[in-house]
């Protein structure tokens, strides 16, 4: 349907304009101060933004009606992607890029006085999760509408997303996040779609009129979900679907019935309690913390998506039976990111079964067809596990349940494949003995699912070979690779206007969809006059960069130098602390010889840690001290400049990413499932210094040998260092460099007066047996770092380094994941 795909480019500037007029008139109230006096004050932008905002959602609105309409005359497949985090960032620009409207309503807004890039930077995050795995959720989300399929992403409404991060003497300080303190343009309220979610209680066995007995929950409280729905555009194209986000309150009739025993206040305070559920985004990421809240805020979220879909099903296709059953998983996939959402399978089976009289076995086997899960992480200390007492305290129905499936699978498929083998059993079964039992997430998502996937190539083995071999002995088909993506819309079209327009201008097709056909531009990576152009803007970029830098920091810092990135949550495991242990060396190596030739360059940071991960804090504070003290050492003359950027989220990344020199994705071989950071740096013309670890593998594939800097050790290396045992005295004992550095962390060098106050950092590398291998991997990073510094003074060899780079990123378009999942996962056609 092409007349729609072209309504919103026929929009033209003086419509726009007068749109943006209405609302400051109408919907707005009286709030804009006319006089040219007043014309720049922070209110009034926000207003114009607000306006801006509110008459582009307009113009979403009607064409999320027409794919809606559109969807149901085509009757294709859904995909329900049901992630506890979308981090979505701003709006504004990328809905405009996507609708190609940005240049009408820039030039909308320049008669009304106003300048749109300016009032971009007025829109609040959203910022509703923590790190990869959010804005994976996002960019899927972009992908999906780009490509007419129809999609619906649920989530959280969240009050208050991830925490603003400041810093006092260097320490990280969380403050709340308020995104929507006064309400966002984005969001539509949809009220008759609320659900009610009964939760505690018991189940009561109850006898039918056959003789049969039936599990009866009668539940202790009521939830009220009520959705918000945030419109997603796709690029240049006719779709618009939704991102449907829950908010949790309590239910009036349910809770309010304490008014008639008298107890007004007590009513008061229980619609107080189920707004809790909704209230906040747990701030950790690869830990977990496994406390009763998060668990009813994944209950109450999974509960309101299934009912949700089983409502949207039966609206179009008519009422869910068993015999209809095979059409409900023709029309609905449902995926699962991370096990975040497991509760889900429960949920489902358990309407099926309570509420719409499925035996066990057709709910089984949907169940099956229409899950599909997700594995983001290695990590241990991420697999979640939920304790069998508090199942049964909060969902005593769903643990029935849970238990049934356990047995079937443990009885049938486990005693086939193993006969008699309790160690099997054991190792394989949902529930985790021992002192306290568990609930292993992981497992039952596998058990149900009909595909699992991991993110990179590397992951995905590793999940067959390390963490589920028993399971991929049972289903050889059941777990695959879905290597991540990111879209070239926010991450290179919108954030890198200057890059984009170079683009354009060598690059016949649309490479923003087709984000191969960059490639094209090879030929050019020698190119004198190109790199020439190509560079120019990296420059412009980067000397961008250093007016924000300066506004944030106070720090001044020079483009000519190498900007240096590592921006990515805080955590061992993605190895800051490598890097600050180089930097540490650097500029020893600069105090003992100032006159060392080398380019300068300026260390840059962003990164928040989780709230209670103390180490991962002390690095911040480790990172802000040593900063301080090198960035006011005029011994070194500016050879080496430290940034810790404060508050890194989406929209901040959208200015780092594009001035970028060299991208640091320096995990520990086989923790880092993917990255996805890796790939957007790249996109825009960095280099990457990285392991070959999660998508670098695939990365340097793409690129080659001569376009990255690879170093340390490898995933089988980091094994046989296990097996040998790992001694990281030795390199302490044997690198005067590594000794030097982490004995200056004990002395009051960059703290002064308080000697010790770095020492957690020296310990964990020494006693702490340091557990990420930084001391094994420090010399080989150095020289990687040294072999860096050289190539970036042969100007025409960087310049063609980054050009193949940005040329050659064509793999990571988060469409090419899509049609990844689409073609073997979850079988969807276009609806348009
Ligand atoms: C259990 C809970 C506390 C929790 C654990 C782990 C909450 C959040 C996480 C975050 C994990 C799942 C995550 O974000 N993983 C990242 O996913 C990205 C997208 O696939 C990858 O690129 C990245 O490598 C991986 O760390």
């Amino acid at each position: 349907n092409k007349n729609i795909k072209s309504s919103a480019a026929i929009i033209s500037a003086t419509d726009l304009k007068k749109r943006i007029q209405h609302h400051l008139n109408s919907t707005l109230g009286d709030r804009v101060i006319c006089e040219d006096a007043y014309k720049n004050t922070p209110q009034n932008k926000q207003a114009y933004w607000q306006a801006t905002s509110l008459a582009l959602n307009e113009i979403i609105i009607d064409k999320l009606q027409a794919s809606k309409v559109q969807q149901a005359k085509s009757a294709t497949k859904s995909i329900n992607y049901l992630s506890l985090e979308y981090l979505m960032g701003r709006l504004l620009s990328n809905n405009l890029h996507n609708l190609n409207l940005y240049k009408s309503t820039e030039k909308a807004l320049k008669s009304l006085g106003f300048d749109l890039a300016d009032l971009c930077e007025e829109g609040a995050d959203l910022a509703l999760g923590n790190g990869g795995l959010g804005r994976l959720a996002a960019c899927f989300l972009d992908s999906l509408a780009t490509l007419d399929y129809n999609a619906m992403g649920y989530g959280i409404h969240y009050q208050h997303g991830l925490f603003k991060q400041s810093f006092k003497d260097g320490h990280q300080i969380e403050q709340p996040d308020m995104w929507r303190e006064f309400g966002s343009p984005w969001e539509i309220c949809r009220p008759e779609a609320t659900q009610l979610i009964p939760v505690y209680g018991y189940v009561e066995q109850q006898a039918q009129t056959d003789g049969s007995l039936t599990s009866v929950w009668r539940a202790g409280k009521m939830l009220k979900g009520v959705p918000w729905d945030i419109p997603i555009v796709g690029y240049n194209s006719s779709t618009v679907n939704a991102l449907r986000l829950w908010e949790c309150r309590a239910d009036s009739a349910f809770d309010w019935d304490t008014l008639n025993q008298g107890d007004y206040l007590q009513a008061h305070h229980d619609q107080v309690n189920a707004e809790t559920v909704s209230k906040v985004l747990y701030p950790n990421d690869e830990h977990d913390a496994g406390n009763e809240l998060r668990f009813i805020q994944q209950y109450f979220f999974c509960a309101c998506s299934i009912k949700d879909i089983i409502s949207r099903y039966q609206l179009q296709f008519g009422p869910l039976t068993q015999a209809t059953s095979r059409n409900f998983a023709d029309k609905v996939a449902i995926q699962l990111n991370d096990t975040h959402p497991t509760i889900a399978i429960l949920e489902l089976m358990r309407v099926l079964l309570d509420e719409y009289d499925f035996s066990w076995q057709n709910a089984w086997q949907l169940a099956g067809k229409v899950f599909s899960y997700t594995n983001h992480t290695l990590l241990p200390e991420a697999l979640e596990k939920w304790s069998v007492s508090l199942f049964e305290h909060v969902l005593p129905r769903h643990l029935t349940i849970l238990y049934r499936i356990n047995e079937a699978f443990l009885n049938d498929e486990v005693n086939a494949m193993w006969p008699n083998n309790e160690a099997m059993r054991a190792r394989l079964s949902i529930i985790e003995e021992g002192e306290q039992r568990k609930v292993r997430m992981a497992h039952l998502c596998v058990i149900t699912s009909h595909k699992v996937n991991g993110v990179a190539q590397i992951h995905s083995d590793l999940v067959k070979k390390d963490l589920f071999p028993e399971f991929n002995q049972l289903w050889p088909e059941k777990l695959t690779n879905v290597t991540n993506g990111i879209t070239p819309r926010r991450w290179l079209k919108s954030c890198n206007p200057l890059l984009s327009e170079l683009l354009s201008k060598h690059v016949d097709d649309d490479w923003a969809k087709n984000l191969n056909s960059l490639s094209s531009l090879s030929p050019l990576a020698d190119n004198a006059s190109f790199q020439k152009k190509f560079m120019a803007i990296k420059h412009q970029n980067k000397v961008a960069l250093t007016t924000e830098i300066k506004t944030l920091t106070g720090i001044d810092v020079s483009p000519e130098a190498i900007f240096d990135v590592q921006i990515k949550r805080l955590h061992e495991y993605k190895r800051q602390h490598l890097n600050l242990l180089h930097i540490l060396a650097l500029y020893r190596r600069l105090l003992a010889d100032p006159d060392l030739p080398m380019q300068p360059r300026v260390f840059i940071f962003g990164a928040k840690a989780a709230p209670g991960y103390q180490l991962a804090k002390e690095i911040i504070y480790a990172t802000n001290k040593i900063a301080e003290k090198i960035n006011n050492d005029t011994r070194i003359q500016d050879k080496l400049k430290v940034v810790f950027l404060p508050n890194y989220r989406v929209s901040l990344a959208e200015k780092i990413i594009p001035a970028a020199d060299v991208s640091e994705q320096i995990s520990t071989a086989g923790k880092e499932a993917s990255g996805t950071g890796n790939m957007k740096l790249a996109l825009n013309g960095a280099v990457t210094i990285g392991t070959l670890d999660g998508a670098n593998i695939e990365i340097a594939e793409e690129v080659g040998d001569d376009n990255i800097f690879i170093f340390g050790l490898t995933v089988d290396e980091v094994k046989a260092l296990d097996i040998k045992g790992y001694n990281p005295y030795h390199f302490y004992e044997t690198n005067n460099e590594i000794k030097a550095c982490l004995d200056w962390l004990d002395t009051d060098y960059f703290t002064p007066g308080r000697a010790g106050e770095l020492s957690s950092i020296k310990q964990s590398f020494l006693e702490g047996g340091d557990p990420y291998k930084v001391l094994a991997d420090f010399e080989s990073y150095s020289d990687a770092q040294q072999a860096l510094g050289v190539a970036y003074q042969d100007k025409k060899r960087w310049a063609k380094m980054a050009i193949l780079n940005t040329a050659l990123m064509g793999k990571f378009n988060s469409d090419r994941s899509i049609e990844d999942y689409v073609k073997n996962i979850w079988f969807l056609t276009p609806s348009v």
